[in-house]
């Protein structure tokens, strides 16, 4: 069924879900609070509802009661409809999905005009930001707001403006590659492709066995969503649940993912694979990978890809994307080095982390690798190597996991977030 007619059909659904849930255990608690969590970033306090998915910390991302690996075949849109709507779309609900995505495909004039007047040096995530910022008039949520819509109505305008930048994004995105690193004019969306493959081929590299098309539809598979706390996802929902519209929200969220602690660990990842190469000349060995990861985390520095605030094991989309590396580019220099930092950081880490306990320091709660470890070597090896762009990926994915969030908060009316801080006085004063 057409995810618009679906999405009728379930959301009156989930209004009784959620009236029922809250009448029976709308008092019972789900998290004590404790001091060190209000300073530590609120790390492990349950205090949102997220259901397009969640990540076990044992297991990784399930996505509608589907664990990663098990749907991985799907293509991007497929998973933005089940992220929506919890169920996987049939071929024709799939095929209306694209139809509505293409029609929707055309970056607007002036937002060339305004990726083109940035400083050449500025950050593709800074450009992709602003790209979506500027089409903010656009906002059918907002011009309906504006109207007088009723309440029941919100999440009807905020589907067509996630619509509207799902459509654009892939084009948007691969038309500011194609700008920051003059690789020639942008290339129009191809209304007989999929979402993904047009991505792909908007980005103009050279793909004559389909395989950097493959990677692309599953990176944008595996980055989709990761439950509601993490930076991006919780920046867009506070945002809108101002009631801001998809454009300042989703822009918001991307701000986020910018952050070497998050989305941009992918380009930092590959940056330090790359160093460690350039330093021994070559694929380097188990012994020289050690040095170099002891040395980085004695100077005081994070090995990017690895760690997590949730995970405590090998991240699924990162196995995911090291499968893809051993079916397709097993013998990659770059590919071979981040499966030999794969068997040697996680002992770097423990090793580290019991020096770290030694000195009266917290333990690094995971060492295993996360989704930005490994994806990087996959996109270099195919010529994308701009790596400052590889978040820009991220973004386009993720912006489907944000934009499903949304749809679903305004459709089951979620209030404005509104968390109450404390003093460090307050603490001194009331915690006995
Ligand atoms: N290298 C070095 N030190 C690390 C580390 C790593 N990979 N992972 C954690 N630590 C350190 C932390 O910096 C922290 O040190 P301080 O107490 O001195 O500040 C200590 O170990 C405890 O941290 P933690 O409890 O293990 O982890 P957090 O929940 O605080 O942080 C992070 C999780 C992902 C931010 C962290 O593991 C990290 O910085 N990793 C490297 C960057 C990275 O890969 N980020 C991407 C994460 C996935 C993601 O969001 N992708 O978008």
């Amino acid at each position: 069924m057409k995810l618009q007619d679906k999405l009728k059909e379930m959301i009156p659904t989930w209004r009784e879900e959620k009236k029922e849930v809250l009448s029976t255990y709308g008092k019972k608690k789900i998290a004590d609070v404790t001091v060190a969590q209000a300073f530590g970033g609120m790390r492990g306090i349950k205090g949102m509802i997220c259901d397009t998915s969640v990540v076990e910390p044992n297991k990784g991302l399930i996505i509608r009661g589907h664990p990663l690996l098990t749907i991985k075949e799907l293509w991007p849109e497929e998973v933005f409809y089940l992220l929506l709507t919890g169920e996987k779309p049939d071929k024709e609900a799939t095929a209306v999905l694209q139809k509505d995505l293409a029609d929707r495909s055309e970056v607007p004039g002036y937002v060339w005009d305004v990726l083109k007047a940035m400083p050449e040096d500025s950050h593709p995530m800074c450009m992709l930001d602003t790209g979506i910022l500027v089409m903010e008039r656009e906002s059918e949520y907002r011009r309906r707001y504006t109207e007088g819509m009723r309440k029941t109505e919100y999440w009807e305008p905020m589907l067509e403006d996630a619509l509207r930048l799902l459509g654009v994004l892939p084009g948007m995105a691969a038309g500011m590659y194609r700008i920051r690193y003059k690789k020639g004019d942008p290339v129009p969306y191809d209304k007989s492709l999929d979402w993904g493959a047009n991505y792909a081929k908007m980005l103009g590299i050279n793909d004559p066995t389909g395989n950097f098309t493959r990677l692309i539809r599953l990176y944008l598979m595996f980055h989709c969503d990761h439950e509601g706390g993490n930076v991006s996802a919780n920046t867009c929902h506070t945002v809108g649940s101002a009631l801001s519209d998809a454009f300042y929200s989703v822009s918001a969220g991307l701000n986020g993912l910018s952050g070497p602690l998050h989305g941009l660990a992918n380009q930092e990842c590959l940056g330090w694979v790359l160093e460690v190469m350039d330093k021994f000349g070559g694929t380097p060995s188990e012994e020289q990978i050690e040095e170099m990861a002891f040395e980085t985390l004695r100077a005081g520095k994070v090995i990017p890809g690895y760690g997590h605030a949730v995970l405590r094991v090998t991240d699924p989309r990162f196995t995911g994307f090291n499968e893809f590396g051993k079916q397709y580019l097993a013998d990659d220099p770059v590919f071979m080095t981040v499966d030999r930092v794969f068997n040697i950081v996680p002992k770097v880490l423990k090793a580290f982390s019991k020096e770290r306990v030694d000195a009266g320091k917290a333990p690094i709660a995971n060492f295993w690798p996360n989704v930005d470890a490994g994806s990087g070597a996959l996109l270099y090896h195919y010529g994308l190597t701009e790596f400052q762009y590889y978040t820009v990926l991220f973004s386009v994915s993720r912006t489907m996991g944000m934009l499903s969030q949304l749809v679903l908060n305004r459709a089951l009316g979620t209030p404005l977030t509104r968390p109450k801080s404390v003093s460090t006085k307050w603490v001194k004063e009331n915690i006995q």
